[in-house]
């Protein structure tokens, strides 16, 4: 149940309103996963996952805690899409998670969690959503780990499977599927740092889960199509503009090859068939294995990308970029607040690759974001969304086709290896009575999409006075 919530302040202080009138059917949305989110980790037939598995190594999670209860979403469900509703936006952005519906990763369904799903998607069309849903947000069944994981090419065919018994179940009724969400975070930081599941520390292996990944996306897509998918298919990657520290050729040429792995990696592939030769060189021995056809099947076309914006990346060949020392503000994860950089990172997209219509699919920032008196005063993170909303119009001004924007995060969730400790949401969530209450920003974000919704009325009307 939404519970009543006290009138927020009517709109935060300092905060500059995007000045742009985005289109009428630009996508406005909040976002989550499942894993992050739904807890009932052992309910109704659901296998474990890797994040099952990883949060119970010692050391992993910063709280050590885990996803069982989360936000409790799967028992909260009706509950949830109301609140959802009561943003007033047009779209929610979720994941399946893959060993609820089908435990193992391969063979057996679970028909009670593929009910989940129904029940989830169904009710957000009964409340004039568009669901938009992820296949892969990085719950991989640990089945599927206990026999090479993202490292085994099979992997990729199982995955294939598991996209067409969604398509089959639930693919009439979606707005959007997207296969993978950010491919890089499973590759580097699953498997070359090893700080998220499945905690592997070996960048051969990170290149080859890279490959794999990419991979299954292309098969995916084809294999959607071929079974009639009607949704709009794409892939979420997690992009920024990576910049020098200094002046140096080193920190130049550092930069230039960090752009090569965390950004041309995935898009020269996706967009041109090829990986790029300055990444593939630095690499050497660590190349993965690509066979015959695989850059063909990846470059399968999409009908959409989305784009996961937090920061800019600083890099530097001496000693690491101190964050500190940039003036910038910080959010609670310590990333850097940059808007100018969202902008800049989309005009880059625009010219260098034939980008089909993008939208940002997260954005957002985590905040302290105490509960006090029943409202939450986050004017921190009303500012970061509405500069940055405003960067995405100015890149939509400028050219780059923008088809939609949403919000990381719906609630306050568990954030992987900091646990709970870090909030995304613009709702707050206690988690001792899983009550949820809108936070200022959210009641900011509800007003300016109501602005935006009106001044498209008022346009349709001032246009029909004057056509009459
Ligand atoms: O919480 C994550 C999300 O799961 C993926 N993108 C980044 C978010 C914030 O770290």
């Amino acid at each position: 149940m939404l519970h009543p919530q006290p009138s927020p302040m009517s709109a935060p202080n300092a905060v500059n309103e995007p000045t742009h009138r985005f289109p009428a059917d630009f996508v406005w949305g909040v976002a989550t996963s499942a894993y992050q989110i739904e807890g009932a980790s052992t309910a109704d037939g659901k296998g474990p996952s890797i994040w099952d598995t990883f949060c119970r190594q010692p050391g992993a999670i910063a709280d050590g805690s885990h996803g069982d209860v989360a936000c409790d979403h799967y028992h909260r469900l009706d509950a949830d899409l109301d609140l959802i509703a009561s943003l007033g936006v047009d779209a929610y952005r979720f994941s399946v998670s893959w060993p609820r519906v089908q435990p193992s990763g391969f063979g057996a369904w679970n028909t009670k969690g593929l009910d989940f799903y129904e029940r989830l998607v169904d009710g957000l069309l009964a409340r004039r959503l568009k669901p938009c849903l992820t296949l892969n947000h990085w719950d991989l069944p640990q089945a599927l780990q206990d026999q090479g994981g993202w490292a085994a090419r099979d992997t990729v065919h199982r995955f294939v499977d598991y996209a067409q018994g969604i398509q089959r179940r639930l693919g009439d009724r979606l707005a959007s599927i997207t296969t993978h969400n950010e491919p890089w975070v499973v590759a580097t930081l699953g498997h070359e740092t090893g700080v998220f599941a499945p905690g592997i520390r070996d960048r051969a292996v990170a290149m080859q889960v890279s490959h794999h990944l990419l991979l299954s996306h292309g098969l995916a897509l084809q294999a959607l199509r071929a079974a009639g998918a009607k949704a709009p298919l794409g892939i979420v990657l997690n992009l920024a503009p990576v910049q020098p520290a200094t002046d140096s050729p080193e920190d130049h040429a550092l930069a230039k090859l960090e752009d090569g792995r965390l950004l041309r990696w995935y898009m020269d592939p996706l967009l041109c068939a090829t990986y790029p030769t300055d990444v593939l060189a630095h690499l050497g021995r660590d190349v993965p294995r690509i066979e015959h056809g695989d850059l063909q099947a990846i470059a399968t076309p999409m009908d959409f990308m989305g784009i996961n914006y937090y920061t800019r990346t600083v890099v530097s060949a001496g000693a690491p970029f101190d964050v500190k020392t940039s003036g910038l503000p910080l959010t609670d994860m310590g990333w850097e607040v940059y808007p100018q950089g969202l902008t800049e990172l989309l005009l880059r997209l625009h010219a260098d690759y034939p980008v089909p219509p993008l939208y940002i699919t997260e954005n957002g920032g985590a905040f302290p974001d105490p509960l006090r008196d029943g409202l939450v005063r986050d004017a921190d993170r009303t500012r970061y969304l509405a500069d940055h909303i405003a960067a995405v119009g100015e890149a939509l001004r400028r050219g780059v086709p923008m088809a939609g924007y949403m919000v990381w995060s719906l609630m306050d969730n568990f954030e992987w290896a900091s646990g709970y400790a870090k909030r995304f949401g613009i709702v707050h969530v206690d988690y001792a009575t899983q009550r949820r209450t809108l936070k200022d920003s959210a009641h900011w974000y509800r007003q300016f999409l109501q602005r935006q919704r009106d001044g498209h009325a008022a346009s349709a009307r001032t246009g029909a006075t004057q056509g009459a």
